[in-house]
């Protein structure tokens, strides 16, 4: 079966961060400026620390890109650091006290050193650039689909706003959160978690938040139920889960679901002919508590999407730790960092999001180029529009 993957490589302080990608289709257009503004987008928002003045990240296409489309061979980006010091021990010193939270110890265990210095280059959330950079052209391959995907901040600390995102609304929702700093659409909220945010920074403590993505216009039937690991809620799950600092991912009404009772949770089937020649086939519903998945496959409705991220683990009052070469007790190590990196965790969940139902898109409708997956697509919906 025709797939997309990607691979990332990398360290924080290395010469650069690198994204392989294979399986996109021959011809599709790729377009650099949004892949670049996405990059931009992720280096920004409220509460980042120094290092995201220091770079500018950019994607440089090594191979697969020919005059700004794909020619189906794997596709190589790489974002180069100007923060490259790791060869310089000076500049990148032992860390021998880890930091609670961080990958520090475990790493270190595993790699039989007491120095975390190579594990936390390596974990470092900068490896996030490349993401975003594979989530970009996955996003180029949906745009031909006319499929959208749409993060934002949900909550951080106290500020839970709760408005509502729809097909109608979101695109206003949207130049809402690109006026604010935190990447979050209400403006009273933005406030209330830069606040949060603030308090965090004078206590010399650090921020995290939930993030949410909302993607319009999948044709109903990617995924399947065959599979574990066909069905896409499981991937998009691990994909979610596979960003730097998540501790949870909820579909849909997510845990909400496991105290109400069915007739409260279940989104009622309903049809509506104007919409029949939408991806949608015209299937519609009155809630989308399922997150538009059922049985690992898109029913039509919005993919929704939340993900929980705990706060940077480095604090500039640093928790209990050990030595790791004496096991006597001392404070954690500090290691430049932000307090939150809330904002750039709404534009890295996107990323993997595009990802993983660009994946499914290729896996369902296939084809050597965009040319072929197109017709692919149309007969199947048009196929669908005879049987159902
Ligand atoms: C990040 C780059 C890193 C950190 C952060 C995210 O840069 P530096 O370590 O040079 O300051 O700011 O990484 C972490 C939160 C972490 O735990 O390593 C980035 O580009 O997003």
């Amino acid at each position: 079966m025709a797939t997309l993957t990607y691979r990332t490589a990398g360290e924080s302080h290395g010469p650069a961060v690198i994204a392989l990608i294979e399986g996109m289709p021959h011809g599709t257009p790729l377009d650099v400026d949004f892949i670049n503004a996405e990059l931009a987008r992720r280096q920004g928002g409220y509460g980042r620390g120094g290092r995201q003045k220091i770079e500018t990240d950019r994607a440089q296409f090594l191979t697969g890109v020919r005059m700004g489309k794909t020619i189906g061979s794997p596709i190589t980006m790489m974002m180069l650091n100007k923060d490259n010091r790791l060869d310089d021990p000076a500049a990148t010193p032992a860390l021998h006290h880890p930091r609670p939270g961080h990958a520090d110890l475990a790493g270190a265990v595993k790699w039989l050193t007491n120095d975390c210095r190579e594990v936390l280059e390596r974990a470092s959330a900068r490896e996030t650039t490349a993401r975003v950079a594979a989530g970009g052209v996955a996003k180029c391959l949906l745009k031909a689909f006319d499929i959208d995907v749409f993060g934002f901040v949900r909550a951080v600390g106290p500020a839970t706003p709760d408005f509502a995102v729809t097909p109608d609304n979101w695109r206003q929702l949207l130049a809402q959160r690109d006026a604010s700093e935190v990447y979050c659409p209400d403006a009273a909220a933005d406030a209330a978690m830069k606040e949060f945010i603030n308090h965090a920074k004078i206590n010399k403590d650090t921020a995290g938040g939930v993030v949410e993505c909302h993607v319009f216009n999948c044709p109903v039937g990617i995924g399947s139920c065959l599979t574990w690991d066909g069905r896409l809620d499981s991937r998009i799950a691990a994909a979610v889960m596979g960003i730097q600092a998540f501790k949870g991912v909820e579909i849909g009404m997510g845990f909400g679901v496991a105290d109400r009772f069915g007739s409260q949770v279940h989104d009622e089937i309903a049809f509506d002919p104007a919409k029949r020649n939408t991806p949608s086939l015209g299937f519609a519903r009155k809630t989308n508590n399922a997150g538009g998945l059922e049985g690992g496959m898109t029913n039509g409705q919005p993919i929704i999407v939340k993900g929980a991220m705990k706060p940077i683990s480095t604090l500039g009052k640093p928790l209990s730790s050990i030595d790791l070469r004496t096991k006597e007790s001392s404070a954690a190590g500090w290691e430049r960092s932000d307090i939150s990196a809330i904002s750039a965790a709404s534009v890295v969940l996107e990323a993997v999001i595009a990802f993983e139902v660009a994946r499914a898109m290729i896996e369902k409708f296939g084809g050597d180029s965009l040319l072929e997956m197109k017709q692919n697509y149309d007969a199947y919906l048009s196929a669908a529009r005879k049987f159902v």
